[in-house]
């Protein structure tokens, strides 16, 4: 049996009284360098996960979580790990205002009465050491417990438990990693040139082609892993993060049915995990919705002009 991080015995919610609150004595937030945009039409959720954000590096789209902070809102969110790049932080500095921005709303959260819910990953792993503490209204956990409102107990931790059964370090490099992804579609691009000169095949696609079928065999092979943990454990499910790769998986272990979520990454992804008042699940695209939302914006100032405005209406 893996060696999981123990959460607390007590279920979620119960060790409240025993943390530090150091909420009253913070200091007013400054404002964030982008103004909020938010308002009536925020989507409401019972909570929300999202995890391998990686503050502090290139990679981060600060600015969609920005835009899918600023439209929704939850009674409860838990941060699964890796939400600062601390790695990276230590070799370059980097953080630009977005990043600022990012750690503004999500503070301005718990100030509005979020329970907000942090569990660093291997990347932000100097987080650890605060477990059982809160930081201005954010409670600090090694893995937590989530009861869905339909009644599924659910083992929340950020996943880097399981590298090394998963061996996955070789694999993880590539998982995630825009620089692999770049130069496969390069090799496709050369390739087709290569193709239309009725040159041979460039070696280094077989290569490529190679890995993508293996960090696919290392994907499903580390889910249900996760998965056959958590059964162990006794839970209805399982959320985690770490492989950058969001996803809703049903396992059978001796006859039990063990529900695997990732919440994704905001490094390419950029998903979040959501459960809806009656406890129903979804995995959120944010690319997507935000693609779609200026789709329907298109639609509605294109096709025909605005109706002159009705003085009678406009005096009522
Ligand atoms: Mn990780």
């Amino acid at each position: 049996m893996i060696d999981l991080p123990n959460p607390d015995a007590a279920d979620f919610g119960s060790g409240l009284a025993k943390i530090a609150d150091i909420r009253r004595s913070n200091p007013a937030i400054p404002e964030p360098a982008t103004p909020e945009a938010g308002g009536p039409e925020r989507r409401k959720f019972r909570t929300i996960w999202i995890s391998d954000i990686h503050l502090g590096t290139r990679g981060c789209n600060a600015d969609m979580l920005i835009d899918f902070l600023d439209r929704t809102d939850s009674e409860i969110m838990y941060l699964v790990g890796d939400i600062v790049d601390g790695w990276r932080l230590k070799k370059k500095f980097y953080w630009p205002p977005a990043h600022n921005d990012v750690v503004w709303r999500i503070l301005k959260r718990a100030k509005r009465g979020t329970h907000i819910i942090y569990i660093p990953g291997n990347h932000d792993e100097m987080f650890r050491q605060f477990t059982g503490l809160n930081f201005g209204g954010i409670e600090i956990r090694r893995a937590a417990f989530h009861n869905t409102a339909d009644g599924r107990r659910l083992m929340v931790l950020h996943g880097d438990e399981f590298d090394a059964v998963m061996q996955s370090h070789r694999w993880l490099a590539f998982v995630g990693d825009w620089t692999y992804r770049a130069a496969m579609q390069l090799n496709v691009l050369v390739n087709a040139v290569r193709n239309a000169l009725g040159k041979p095949y460039w070696s280094l696609a077989k290569a490529a082609k190679h890995k993508v079928k293996k960090s696919v065999e290392f994907i499903g092979k580390y889910e249900e892993v996760v998965a056959k943990a958590a059964g162990e454990r006794g839970v209805d499910g399982v959320v985690c993060g770490h492989i950058h790769t969001a996803e809703f998986r049903e396992f059978e272990f001796a006859g039990k049915s063990v529900e695997y979520w990732n919440d994704g990454d905001w490094v390419e992804g950029c998903n979040a995990l959501v459960e809806h008042e009656d406890g129903r699940m979804e995995i959120l695209n944010w690319a997507d919705e935000m693609s779609q939302r200026e789709a329907a914006l298109d639609k509605q100032s294109s096709p025909e002009p605005e109706a002159a405005p009705d003085p009678a209406k406009e005096a009522a």
